[in-house]
């Protein structure tokens, strides 16, 4: 018998969704053009999250979908350990040239988890290369989101994603205390001003630990699915200066942060801070195919490249590291990118969103709205007894009316496009207004 049906709910295991909830009410997209989505009865779905952060230059790309094309009728696969293929070279050299001078190196993977766990062994695997392999603590940060890998796990700092975990994940972990103060810095244009020195929480650490056990700290510039939470003013700079200071590792997870998404390549081209090693993935192929990569300082890779010549030097890579059809969606948006000054654009947007979104200040129930960059959240106050229904209902009801925003719970999270309109940003505040007036 076949038991296929042409849309059943049942065997899809769907990723961080109520799959019960879910699959009493669909929401279902079925194609997606520039800025809008479809859904399978024709609806037109505004996107205001640019895919998952993923999608900046829009949907349906035809530069792109032609460089997949072109690519998989050349090369589809080449295996990715002792045998190369040219774009995958290609690649790393237009990526580099893109990042902070002295970040000379790339290393491909196929997500944003996967960067990060890369990062993290890199960075393990460079002090144990420099004969410091007593330095293996890793630091992170409390609503740290860093993929959901064991590693990425044990440095992020989100409860839920941790706590079944507990004791299964990976030991010498400390994290950082979050930056978000509501009661010092509701409703910060930009960068806030309080909480630089919450960055000296390194301190205690090295006080604790000693500077001789810590390994690296991992942060995103700007935290994104925990809420969007920009640095306070001068944090990333006296966080850099510690981690020179103590002999530490940076790194930078800019998987959300990177390719425009903050009005520059990186966040730390925008902050003027260069860490060690920065994940990205997302923005790569805006989220065309699957990808990811870690960009580490040449001093770095240095450190790697000793012992017999015929010998491999890091012990990690995975068979779709630098995939010929990624490598070709990347190419082609990094072209893209430069064609259309994408970063640029999104930095000249930046203005117009902000004052957009600071225009919900006083809708009801909204207790902070936070934006940098093309980075936007509007946190709402948490109903009595269910956390996080507000902003699902809200999620939910958007979608309803033609509107595709993230909720994390009670915050709702926005993600324009790098060159998005601004009748585009009034038609997504202004639904957002009319929505959160109907749930109120
Ligand atoms: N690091 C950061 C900073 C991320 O934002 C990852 C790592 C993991 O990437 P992959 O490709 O393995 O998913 C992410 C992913 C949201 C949202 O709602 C954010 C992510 C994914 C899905 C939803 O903000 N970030």
């Amino acid at each position: 018998m076949d038991r296929r049906n042409t849309l059943g709910f049942d065997a899809y295991w769907m990723p961080f969704t109520a799959n019960r909830a879910f699959k009493d009410a669909p929401r279902l997209v079925a194609s997606a053009s520039g800025h809008e989505y479809k859904t399978p009865d024709g609806a037109r779905v505004l996107d205001a999250f640019s895919g998952l952060w993923t999608t900046g230059l829009g949907h349906g790309r035809p530069q792109i979908i032609e460089a997949v094309r072109r690519q998989l009728e050349t090369l589809d696969y080449a295996p990715a350990f002792q045998i190369g293929h040219p774009g995958a070279f290609d690649l790393a050299t237009r990526l580099t040239a893109l990042a902070p001078e002295g970040m000379t190196r790339a290393f491909f993977t196929n997500s944003g988890s996967e960067a990060v766990e890369t990062a993290l062994k890199i960075a393990l695997a460079y002090q144990h290369a420099r004969g410091k392999p007593q330095k293996k603590r890793l630091i992170g940060r409390e609503r740290g989101y860093h993929g959901v890998n064991f590693g990425g796990v044990s440095v992020g700092g989100i409860l839920a994603n941790r706590s079944v975990y507990a004791g299964a994940l990976l030991p010498n972990v400390s994290h950082l205390p979050a930056t978000l103060d509501l009661k010092r810095n509701a409703f910060s244009h930009g960068l806030p001003k309080h909480g630089a020195e919450l960055a000296d929480a390194l301190e205690h650490h090295v006080r604790v630990h000693g500077a001789d056990s810590i390994a690296a700290v991992i942060v995103e510039p700007v935290a994104g699915s925990t809420g969007v939470i920009p640095p306070p003013q001068g944090y990333l700079e006296r966080l850099r200066a510690l981690c020179t200071a103590h002999d530490i590792l940076l790194i930078f997870d800019e998987v959300i942060t990177g390719f425009g998404r903050v009005g520059a390549a990186f966040a730390a081209e925008r902050f003027g801070v260069t860490p060690d090693l920065i994940c990205t993935a997302k923005g790569l192929t805006n989220g065309v195919i699957p990808m990811g990569a870690v960009i580490a300082g040449q001093h770095i890779y240095d450190a790697f490249m000793q012992g017999p010549p015929h010998a491999i030097e890091f012990f990690h890579g995975y068979t779709y590291s630098g995939h010929p059809a990624a490598v070709a969606a990347a190419i082609a948006t990094l072209e893209i990118y430069s064609e259309e000054n994408s970063f640029d654009g999104a930095r000249a947007l930046e203005p117009a969103f902000a004052e957009r979104i600071h225009q919900l200040r006083g809708a009801p129930n909204v207790i902070d709205i936070r934006n940098f960059g093309l980075m936007g959240a509007i946190e709402l106050a948490p109903r009595q007894g269910a956390p996080g229904a507000r902003g699902f209902e809200v999620h939910v009801r958007a979608f309803e009316a033609g509107l595709m925003v993230r909720n994390g719970g009670d915050v709702l999270q926005f993600a324009p496009f790098l060159n998005g309109t601004a009748d585009e940003l009034d038609e997504t505040f202004s639904t957002i207004e009319k929505v959160l007036r109907d749930v109120a």
